[in-house]
């Protein structure tokens, strides 16, 4: 399988995550692409490419203007104020104010963040950029060649809406490249993410149409991040009714629950006939992960990767999470490995 990667990542490499009170640092690390790109050269999985420039045309399929321009300009509106440490917002407009955007900077990152673990440094945007560019560049070889791509990518993206940010996300990477699809002529698109967290940003972007299809697995929001969306009622609404399905999952949760959950959505998906499928490809299921609760071995994920190959579309695979360092690559690996050999 063909993989595509930028080094431009490492441009994003933030201090400071805030987690239990503490600002530690962030889980979402450049080392992560690191094992990733060694296991791939390791089992020779096939060519690893650089990516294209794409303008930001693509991404404002998806994403609001004003929220893009904010994090092109948020790192040096928060240095021009003075301040000493990463951008982090501390004021939001929660329930019962107002939702218009102020001018100040500090009101700004409020009305744009969902959540606040994720700082905002010199070099996000840039690497913001790069990773949308990876995924597009591998979008376009599927498009163009019906095989699948493997595209390695951070800052991940699924968290992100067409006007937040939060969850280590920015740019909607799934989302952007499942719109290229449609604009390119498919009619219909699935996007499975199979990522821990709830892909609530790729939900909601999609929430009310029918040609994106949205099926994720992941931890309960009960009890997981994001903690307010990914229920099992929320299917979707208006045109969007019964294009959205969620698989909720407790802790614990090992690989035979999990994986009669997984048939269940590609079944779904079958059904829905799509195109073209884009997986968010979080591997933060393992069972040594530092920040999630399910319990997939190295050698589940080879298992899942034979489960979604069968399904025997053109597929684009965008990395997103997973952070028991060392293991990402193998983990990841297995799922490409176990996607070929269906
Ligand atoms: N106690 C992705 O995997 N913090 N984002 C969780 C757990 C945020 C995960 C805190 C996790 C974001 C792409
Ligand atoms: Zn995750």
């Amino acid at each position: 399988m063909l993989t595509v990667y930028s080094p431009d990542h490492e441009l994003r490499n933030a201090k400071t995550e805030l987690y239990g009170g503490e600002l530690v640092p962030p889980f979402e690390c450049p080392e992560r692409m690191q094992f990733v790109l060694e296991r791939i050269r390791e089992v020779r999985l096939g060519g690893v490419i650089g990516p294209e420039d794409f303008s930001i045309d693509p991404v404002l399929r998806i994403h609001d203007r004003g929220f893009v321009e904010f994090l092109q300009s948020c790192w040096a509106e928060w240095q021009a104020t003075g301040y000493r440490g990463e951008a982090i917002p501390c004021v939001f407009p929660a329930r019962g104010m107002q939702q218009r955007i102020p001018d100040h900077i500090e009101g700004r990152l409020g009305y744009y963040a969902m959540a606040l673990e994720t700082s905002i440094c010199e070099g996000t945007w840039t690497a913001a950029r790069a990773s949308a560019n990876v995924a597009l560049t591998a979008q376009s070889r599927v498009r163009s060649a019906g095989d699948s791509v493997f595209a390695l990518c951070r800052p991940p993206g699924h968290h992100a809406s067409a006007d937040q940010y939060g969850g280590y996300c920015f740019i909607n990477n799934a989302a952007v490249c499942a719109q290229a699809f449609l604009d390119q002529g498919a009619s219909r698109v699935a996007v499975l993410d199979v990522d821990f967290h709830h892909g609530n940003g790729t939900q909601a972007i999609f929430y009310h149409r029918d040609d994106v299809q949205f099926v994720s697995l992941h931890g309960d929001p009960r009890e997981a991040f994001p903690h307010f969306l990914g229920y099992a009622d929320e299917t979707g609404a208006g045109p969007g009714e019964g294009f959205n399905h969620n698989y909720p999952l407790g802790p614990g949760t090992a690989y035979d629950t999990w994986s009669e959950a997984l048939r269940h959505a590609c079944n779904r998906i079958r059904e829905y006939g799509p195109d073209a499928l884009v997986v968010s490809l979080g591997v933060d299921t393992f069972e040594d992960d530092p920040i999630s609760f399910f319990r997939l071995t190295s050698d589940d994920f080879r298992r899942y990767g034979t489960v979604i190959g069968a399904l025997d579309l053109p597929t684009l695979l965008i990395m997103e999470g997973g952070y028991a360092v060392e293991e990402i690559g193998i983990n990841t690996v297995n799922v490409l490995i176990g996607f070929e050999g269906h």
